[in-house]
């Protein structure tokens, strides 16, 4: 476990352990914790590492300190002031677990167990501690069935249907590339350690980099061109874009023909979206739309890395389906650095199967998605049994759930019983009936996926837990016990549970062993070399027909939801077939498609990524804070003026869901008619709301995914500057 030791200043020894990044981030860099008498005093990025490249972000600077802050959650406990009050006592384990036994129990007799629901995210990345390492525990419970579909299951359910669950483009390979779209992302604060590889492409090959934002973000900035879009109409310039090539005779036929199916149903469609079209839609020139389309064709390697932010929208599903057809229509597949990547992770050899133990579900179990949660708890969905007990982990719902108001109504019913396990008590952990303390990276061992690269790593355990914290696997394993399971699943180590998880026999992991993670504490899974590695070169898709999918084979299945943020539940309701066909799917709240809306809401807001919070972890760390600002929201200066905004003015973002405050910036940035306001930061006493108190609970088309960028507000001035 231990790297190298060598002689401290004091005659202590300097220790140093191999780990790995345990947050929500495509780039899950490679660590190296240094320990001295038992306690974290650095961590670095482990310079050896083709993505880290010795560097971390600005989040996991200080990351001891973050083990250490004087507010973290040590021991459990129990609420004694109002829900929401934040008010707690210290407890016991042993009291703590003896609650929720007798608690559950009377549940389950009164109501049945699907009155209990588990409510997790990715908190972790881990294999044992991450979205699903509750899974398994709440299946034999016979707990409702959780979707968790906060990121990606829109993106993940329109890649699969488009060109199958392959891993797609490597981002080192976009060192090859010669024209590179970043297309709803805002890499250099979301995916820093990827951004490198496009300047060696511009450096190396002349590569022009373009990046289509509704906001002139710090990655637009250093692009060579900036395309703005109006939130939730990409689909429109997608199709627009396929309409082009196919105009202009830029497709390769000779790939069409051989690797694809559907080309003459997408030509049809794509008639629809002529450039001047969908200009009226985007708001992009026509002519900027020709010259897109004739660029990204006619340079080869063509690269396009797919933001998240693509799928926050009514349509974004049907956009993405749009999008991951663009590389086969040109033939960018063939070259190393051509192609389009939406996440790696499908390459991972994980046994989510073994994880999540779905033949527990009893038959029958329903569903509930995490991003209904205001509605299950408040009894809008009409869920027979209602929720009675909710079990959250590895998320902060309150924070980066939609539907703000109503989750914390739902969280102040005195008759819920809420056990949250965490770190800090956060805007949600403040509503628990109890709170169980969990470690972090430092104190746990983990197999870490990553959605962003292909390297596997080991996360070894550098200090001792503080207080009584426990890993989430430790976490289930008691509750296990408690309620009186004695499966074999729960008696194994950390260390054979991670081996069971892991098929060691696929190619991906062949020359890569346990043994060996443990002293080089990463490793490249054995998928070829970023220099050579072209998967669809030769087609190869692992769709049904073998073939990119214009026209999708899936489509008859219906909106489905890939396993993964679904404890691979397989006996879901199949929906109504959804559109074989990508297309252009208005946002639900637009100018454009909700006029009347618009009369009193005019403006779209979009609320992405803080550049110094993962999400909402650390935005209660002061250092990270003083990087962040305060909760600031961005107008452009005639949306502004129109409302006599000016700088620093306090304003009201707000619609009929509700409304948050911040000074305001004034940022021509922006397209005018868009608001700009980053998710993450925590409640404060004054406003006691949110970015999310705005965003509507209803989801995107495919893989019912959110709609964070599909909402109208207005902004009003509620105090001058100063
Ligand atoms: N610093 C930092 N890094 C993070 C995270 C974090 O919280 N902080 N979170 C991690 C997680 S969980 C994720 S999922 C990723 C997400 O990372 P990204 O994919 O970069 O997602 P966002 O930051 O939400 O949005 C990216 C950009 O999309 C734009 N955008 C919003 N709506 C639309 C739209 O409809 N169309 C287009 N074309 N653009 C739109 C926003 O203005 C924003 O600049 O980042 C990860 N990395
Ligand atoms: N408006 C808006 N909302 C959004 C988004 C957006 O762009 N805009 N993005 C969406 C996206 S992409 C995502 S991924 C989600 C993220 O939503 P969440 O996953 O809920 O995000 P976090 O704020 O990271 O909350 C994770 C919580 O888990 C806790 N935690 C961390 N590690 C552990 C652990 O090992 N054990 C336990 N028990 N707890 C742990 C952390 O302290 C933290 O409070 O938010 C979504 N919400
Ligand atoms: S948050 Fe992302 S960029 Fe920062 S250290 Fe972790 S994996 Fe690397
Ligand atoms: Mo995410």
């Amino acid at each position: 476990m231990t790297l190298t030791t060598e002689a401290g200043s004091a005659g202590t020894e300097l220790k140093i352990v191999r780990g790995a990044c345990p947050h929500d981030c495509p780039d899950t860099c490679a660590m190296l914790y240094h320990v001295k008498d038992g306690k974290l005093v650095d961590v670095k990025g482990d310079p050896d590492h083709p993505m880290t490249k010795g560097g971390l972000c600005v989040k996991l600077k200080n990351f001891p300190e973050h083990h250490y802050q004087s507010d973290r959650l040590l021991y459990p406990m129990r609420r004694v002031g109002a829900k929401g009050a934040g008010e707690f006592e210290r407890i016991t384990w042993d009291e703590a677990l003896a609650e929720i036994k007798q608690r559950w129990t009377s549940i389950i007799e009164q109501y049945g167990s699907q009155a209990i629901m588990p409510h997790a995210y990715l908190g972790h990345q881990g294999v044992l501690n991450g979205l699903t390492s509750g899974d398994a525990f709440f299946n034999r419970l016979g707990a409702s069935v959780a979707e968790k579909t906060y990121c990606e299951s829109g993106s993940s359910t329109a890649w699969h249907m488009t060109v199958g669950g392959t891993g797609g483009l490597d981002i080192e390979s976009m060192a090859h590339s010669k024209y590179i779209i970043v297309w709803g992302m805002n890499m250099t604060s979301t995916n820093l350690h990827g951004w490198p590889f496009l300047l060696q492409a511009r450096k190396e090959n002349g590569a022009k980099i373009v990046v289509i934002d509704p906001v002139r973000t710090r990655t637009a900035r250093q692009a060579d061109w900036h395309i703005p879009i109006r939130p939730g109409t990409d689909g429109a310039l997608a199709m627009g874009l396929i309409h082009e090539i196919i105009a202009q005779g830029l497709t390769d036929t000779d790939y069409v023909e051989r690797y694809t199916v559907g080309f003459d149903e997408l030509a049809e469609r794509a008639a629809k979206y002529p450039p001047e079209r969908v200009e009226e839609i985007t708001g992009i020139p026509a002519e900027d739309i020709r010259t897109l389309a004739r660029e990204y064709a006619t340079t080869q390697p063509a690269a396009i890395r797919q933001g998240v932010a693509l799928e926050r929208s009514r349509g974004g599903g049907q956009a993405i389906r749009a999008i991951t057809c663009l590389p086969a229509l040109v033939g960018a597949w063939r070259h190393v650095g051509g192609g389009t990547m939406e996440m790696p992770i499908w390459e991972f050899p994980t046994r989510f199967d073994k994880i999540c133990m779905p033949e527990w579900i009893p038959e029958g179990t329903r569903v509930v998605n995490e991003l209904d949660l205001g509605m299950a708890l408040t009894g809008e969905l009409d869920l027979d049994p209602p929720i009675m007990s909710l079990f959250v982990y590895n998320s902060n719902p309150v924070s980066q759930a939609p539907a703000q108001a109503k989750i914390m109504a739902g969280l102040r019913r005195e008759d819920l019983f809420t056990v949250v396990s965490e770190h800090f008590i956060t805007d949600t952990a403040r509503f628990a009936d109890l709170v169980l303390p969990a470690t972090m990276q430092a104190e746990q061992l983990d197999i870490m996926v990553t959605w962003g690269h292909l390297y596997i790593s080991l996360n070894q355990p550098a200090i001792e837990p503080p207080g009584e914290c426990v890993p989430n696997v430790e976490l289930f394993r008691r509750l296990a016990k408690t309620m009186g399971f004695d499966d074999d699943y729960w008696d194994r180590t950390d260390e054979q549970m991670l081996l069971d998880f892991h098929d060691w026999d696929a190619p991906a992991l062949q020359g890569i062993t346990f043994e060996q993670l443990k002293e080089t504490g990463w490793a490249r899974l054995n998928v070829g070399s970023p220099d050579t590695r072209a998967p669809h070169a030769e087609g190869n898709f692992p769709t049904p027909s073998g073939k990119c999918e214009f026209k999708s084979s899936l489509a008859e299945n219906g909106n489905f939801v890939v396993p993964v943020w679904r404890s691979m539940y397989d006996g879901m309701q199949p929906g109504d077939p959804v559109d074989p066909l990508p297309d252009y799917v208005p946002p639900f709240e637009s100018p454009d498609s909700s006029p009347e809306l618009a009369k009193k809401y005019p403006l779209s807001i979009v609320s992405p990524k803080p550049h110094a919070f993962l999400n909402s972890q650390y935005g209660n760390a002061e250092d990270k804070k003083s990087v962040q600002g305060e909760q600031r929201v961005f107008l452009h200066p005639a949306d502004a003026a129109e409302r006599d905004v000016a700088a620093g003015d306090v304003v009201r973002v707000f619609n009929d869901r509700g409304g948050f405050e911040g000074p305001a910036v004034l940022d021509d940035g922006l397209i005018p008619g868009v608001v700009m306001a980053n998710v993450g930061h925590w409640q404060n006493k004054a406003s006691g709301s949110t970015v999310n108190s705005i965003t509507a609970d209803r989801h995107c088309t495919l893989g019912n995914a959110g709609v964070y960028s599909d909402n109208l507000v207005e902004v009003r001035k509620v105090a001058s500057a100063g």
